[in-house]
């Protein structure tokens, strides 16, 4: 058996989630067009082939302005020191910046870790558009004094499935001989609960305008089965008064669009019916609120 953690990391939005959830071929973590969508460090198993692959998902890199963003941070910097290899994501529908390739060659410098460099969302206009984008990056898979090279440079497109063999093939030469950490049939190291609160957050995310989202999290209060029926109550936190009737809309159009989505996602999940019950509450300024944030489910203790 070969196993191996493979840790994903880049900027907010450039598909490293989605990219994630192809290699594994399940929804492991949630999407969408939102910055800051992932808030946690989430593994997606894939064992095939005697080969167990161990990715983790990473929050966008940004600076942090709250505790909770100080705590994706923390997510980001703890999931590279133990990886077998570490892939960093590009968007290559956009611009190069300096700063992405200086926050590569940070990793080709301070760690001697493989890292594969992927230019995703190549299905967004014309394939030849990456091709300016691929010689900016090219000079990174030669070796340059204390700055090891990449392993390889691939462009891929989560979306289209493009070339996602090609990075799975690629990575799986870094595994090493061990036991597998999961068991064959687990794709992910999170619980139902989770996966549920994080299903209904991705809906409020795609639903809701551009200001609501990142003061969204959600609360599983209680969750049992009556008969073949899963009952879950669920409260939806926003930070400000003035965001509760936003998310509830009017006359609970919202809240009903949100919930609607979210628990046809859960039936799938679950394999059985499903009464979502959701409430919205406000605590005020609660992604600064070690509680509130412990109580929700992120493990503030074990990244310190
Ligand atoms: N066209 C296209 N869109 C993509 C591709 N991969 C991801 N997207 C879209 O890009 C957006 C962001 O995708 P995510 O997978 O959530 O990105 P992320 O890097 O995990 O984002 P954060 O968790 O916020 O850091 C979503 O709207 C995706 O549908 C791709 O290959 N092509
Ligand atoms: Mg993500």
């Amino acid at each position: 058996m070969k196993s191996g953690f493979i840790t994903v990391l880049g900027r907010p939005n450039v598909g490293k989630s989605s990219l994630i959830n192809a290699l594994v071929g399940e929804k492991v973590s949630i999407v969408s067009p939102k910055a800051q969508t992932t808030r946690d460090r989430i593994m997606g198993v894939l064992t095939e082939d005697d080969c167990q692959m161990i990715f983790v998902d990473t929050p966008g890199v940004h600076k942090a302005e709250t505790k909770l963003g100080e705590y994706m941070e923390k997510c980001v910097k703890g999931s590279t020191s133990d990886a077998d290899a570490i892939v960093i994501v590009l968007d290559g529908s956009k611009k190069i910046f300096p700063s992405d390739l200086q926050f590569v060659e940070k990793y080709l410098k301070t760690t001697g870790i493989p890292v594969y460099l992927v230019i995703n969302k190549t299905d967004v206009g014309k394939y030849e558009a990456i091709y300016p984008l691929l010689n900016q990056v090219s000079y990174l898979t030669k070796p340059d004094g204390d700055r090891r090279a990449v392993e390889d440079i691939i462009p891929t497109s989560a979306k289209k499935k493009t070339n996602i063999d090609v990075l799975k093939a690629a990575l799986k030469t870094k595994l090493t001989d061990g036991a597998a950490y999961f068991p064959e049939d687990e794709y992910t190291d999170k619980n139902e609960r989770y996966i549920i609160c994080e299903t209904v957050r991705e809906k409020a995310l795609l639903l809701l305008s551009d200001e609501i989202p990142h003061g969204i999290g959600v609360y599983m209060q209680r969750m049992y089965y009556e008969g073949d029926i899963a009952h879950i109550i669920l409260d939806i936190i926003v930070e400000k008064e003035s965001h509760k009737p936003i998310v509830i809309g009017a006359g609970g159009e919202m809240l009903r669009a949100i919930g609607e989505a979210a628990r046809k996602d859960i039936e799938r999940l679950l394999d059985s019916k499903v009464y979502l019950e959701t409430f919205v509450k406000v605590r005020d300024k609660w992604r600064d609120d070690k509680s509130v944030l412990t109580e929700i489910g992120y493990d503030l203790k074990s990244l310190k």
